[in-house]
């Protein structure tokens, strides 16, 4: 009893003191002051970008303002932003060895202080050689490490999962159920990775980071782009950087994964791996030290380690992997290439084959599970360069080939699979067939392979 009341009594004091500070007189009545600036300190050089600025609190503001310029008059911004509640910002995409000025001005519901007295700065030059992120991933000695919990300490990561492209018969909206769903088909699995191919949304990021399975997310970069137009590629370095911006303290992001297979359509040539390392300094102008490692989706090994392609490692130098996607019945010449090309890790994005016998028009998933398991071998049997996969794919798709309502056998010849002939709406690990029940959600079967990699996952 006497205990109760004691803690009550805690309680309303502590309710009572934090009112008070709420209800500051000096907030309610005048225009704050202008905030005086803290650091970097006036004329600072060298500093790393993305660069932190921080000011001093003024009293009684409820926000600020801040401008960063190329020049001392503020005619022309690189950064302005209102409403800031914080006391520091970190502002992203600076330039390299330049010089910037920024003042910082308060407001609440009184009105906007004077600008704060100007400081400049000099931003540092990009290192040489790409420091070791101090990020929530990393790679080290060729291996994939992750600190998502940020204790500091590093456990090893091997990538075990699926390519993830979840479009419903009819082509239907992806709802939050159905999400829901994939994530919960993914924990069945014992998988810790999709793969996307366009930028994930930030729920679904969040919801997948809660289950313990993180997203190689995807860039997607249009096939119809000329990539040597410098129009071009800035519009794709700065919707690249939105994306960046906007993700990169999402729990749920692994890595950055640049274009899809662009050497087979508008990237078999050195302006599209010169892109590739231009997009990965954008990254780290936005992340620092602090940023996600970036892969370039490509087809095959092709190109990998041409200088003349500047896809050699002297040329990339702000990639830390690659990402293919691979299609062999035995990966491992391959990987024995791979080795003498470059000596950054491999993810491997796609790879295994499809579920339907074209030969006899009837599903062959068992021979599905037995190749998808002889590809895992071989992929674990390279664990010394590559970091682990994600297969193709996790669902079926039914608007490849046909129309997107019925299930259509449509694809193309291949030597790569058993039948000769890649069905391409019948890839999915999961059966997808249309709705029974009347849940208005089309019907999910794990095929064999599915429970083929649960075991090997586990
Ligand atoms: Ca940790
Ligand atoms: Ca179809
Ligand atoms: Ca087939
Ligand atoms: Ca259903």
């Amino acid at each position: 009893m006497k205990k109760t009341f004691y803690f009550i009594l805690v309680s309303v004091l502590v309710v009572a003191s934090c009112k008070k500070d709420e209800s500051n007189p000096v907030a309610a009545d005048k225009i704050p002051l202008a905030p005086t600036l803290a650091a970097p300190n006036d004329t600072s050089s060298n500093i790393a970008v993305p660069v932190i600025l921080v000011w001093n609190e003024s009293n009684g503001a409820a926000s600020y303002t801040l401008q960063v310029a190329t020049d001392s008059s503020f005619s022309s911004l690189v950064y302005s932003q209102k409403g800031i509640t914080a006391t520091s910002q970190q502002i992203p995409l600076l330039d390299f060895l330049s010089p910037y000025y920024w003042r910082v001005n308060a407001t609440n519901s009184v009105g906007t202080s004077g600008w704060s007295s100007v400081r400049s700065f000099t931003t540092g030059a990009l290192p040489l050689i790409k420091p070791l992120s101090a990020g929530p991933v990393r790679i080290t000695n060729k291996k994939l490490e992750v600190d998502y919990d940020g204790d500091g300490v590093y456990e090893p990561y091997y990538v075990k999962g699926a390519a993830y492209s979840i479009t419903p018969i009819g082509d239907k909206p992806i709802t939050s159920t159905l999400e829901d769903r994939g994530i919960q088909y993914l924990k069945y699995m014992n998988a810790n990775t999709i793969r996307t191919y366009g930028i994930p949304g930030k729920t679904m990021l969040t919801k997948m980071a809660a289950q313990n399975i993180r997203v190689i997310a995807g860039f997607w970069v249009e096939t119809s782009y000329d990539l040597s137009l410098l129009e071009t590629r800035q519009k794709v370095k700065d919707d690249f950087a939105k994306m960046v911006i906007d993700l990169k303290d999402n729990p749920g992001v692994l890595i950055w994964n640049l274009g899809n297979e662009q050497n087979y359509v508008n990237g078999n040539n050195a302006n599209w791996y010169s892109l590739c390392q231009e997009l990965a300094i954008v990254a780290y102008q936005i992340e620092g030290e602090k940023y996600h490692p970036v892969c370039i989706s490509n087809g095959n090994i092709y190109n990998i380690g041409s200088a003349s392609m500047k896809a050699n490692d002297a040329s990339l130098t702000y990639i830390d992997l690659w990402a293919t996607n691979i299609y062999e019945l035995n990966l491992t010449p391959r990987f024995e290439t791979y080795r003498t090309k470059t000596n950054k890790p491999l993810v491997i994005t796609e790879f295994g084959i499809d579920a339907l016998d074209n030969r006899i028009q009837q599903e062959y998933e068992t021979t599905q599970s037995v190749i998808d398991s002889m590809n895992w071998s071989q992929i674990l049997s390279a664990s010394d360069v590559v970091l682990g996969g994600t297969v193709f794919e996790y669902t079926d798709e039914w608007w490849k080939a046909g129309n997107s309502q019925s299930h259509d056998p449509g694809g193309y010849a291949t030597g790569a699979h058993p039948d000769g002939y890649s069905n391409e709406e019948w890839w999915g690990m999961i059966a997808v067939t249309p709705d029974v029940n009347g849940d208005g959600y089309d019907e999910w079967r794990p095929r064999q392979v599915y429970y083929m990699f649960a075991r090997n996952w586990k």
